[in-house]
């Protein structure tokens, strides 16, 4: 069945053509451009660019969840958040995610207005599913290998990783709804870069209809990632802007409903050209 909406709180988020999510790090240190946002006024300039050029849904995270990151404390992570949340929220504009893969801070960015709870681990803890429960936010179920962004990357192993990455996603999104989760509200994510090898992430992308038969809205987040890199001999990630377009074109020609991008202008022009000619 074709998904025509994903329900994200008190938004009924069209997905007839691609949505294009704007990453907010408010952090020191994420891998991509650590340290620009991390003062709240900074952040919310920058979202509100971010909208300006297109993004459909803005994604507010604390934590860097970078390969080899060192972990921050929920209240350190809540109280870098929380004001940005807060206010993005009250202004209305597009619907507010929180990346976070902590109980906490999920509940409290619900409270303070987020409509999505992103999860990085999948809604794998007993206390996120508890949360997920109990509000009506829009859920993305990510994969990641293992639970720990500091060893994730150590040798990663699959037999057949988009097997393996459909079947966690299916499990998880179904162990949800049996939760009491409406199923118009789960979006699942194959996570690149998560435990993945470079050749894990292009499988993933080639074989991306085999996640979108699952039946839920899919979101891919290729932006500035190191496979992109790679491919391109670049290393500096601010130099992937043209890459991440490619990559973010590509998702949508084999099934992606949503991107999670740091170029929305760039990306949101090629998208649009790119929905129109159709999939
Ligand atoms: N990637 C990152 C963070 N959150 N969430 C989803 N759903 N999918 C992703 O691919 C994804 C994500 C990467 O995290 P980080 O290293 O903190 O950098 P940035 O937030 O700049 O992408």
């Amino acid at each position: 069945m074709k998904i025509t909406h994903w329900q994200c709180g008190r938004h009924r988020v069209a997905l007839d053509r691609p949505l294009v999510m704007g990453i907010v790090n408010v952090t020191p240190d994420s891998f991509s451009d650590g340290g620009r946002y991390a003062e709240p006024l900074a952040a919310l300039a920058h979202a509100s660019g971010l909208v300006a050029a297109g993004a459909g849904m803005l994604d507010i995270g604390g934590e860097s969840t970078r390969p080899g990151a060192e972990p921050v404390s929920s209240a350190e992570e809540l109280a870098r958040v929380r004001p940005v949340v807060a206010r993005l929220a009250a202004g209305g504009s597009v619907p507010v995610s929180i990346d976070t893969r902590h109980a906490a801070v999920a509940r409290a960015c619900v409270e303070a207005g987020a409509s999505v709870i992103n999860d990085v681990t999948g809604f794998r803890d007993a206390a996120m599913r508890e949360v997920a429960a109990g509000c009506d936010a829009g859920l993305v179920v990510m994969h990641m290998l293992g639970d720990d962004p500091r060893t994730m990357q150590e040798e990663p192993r699959y037999g057949d990783v988009v097997a393996e990455v459909a079947a966690f996603l299916g499990g998880q999104a179904r162990g949800l709804e049996e939760a009491g989760v409406a199923r118009d509200r789960i979006a699942v994510d194959p996570g690149l870069g998560f435990g993945k090898t470079f050749a894990h992430n292009v499988e993933l992308l080639r074989r991306l209809p085999e996640i979108a038969a699952l039946g839920y809205p899919v979101l891919v987040g290729a932006s500035r990632k190191r496979f992109i890199g790679h491919i391109l001999g670049e290393d500096d990630p601010a130099r992937r802007v043209w890459g991440s377009v490619g990559a973010a074109v590509g998702a949508y020609l084999r099934g992606a409903d949503i991107v999670r991008v740091h170029d929305v202008a760039e990306t949101a022009e090629a998208l649009d050209v790119a929905a129109t000619i159709g999939r």
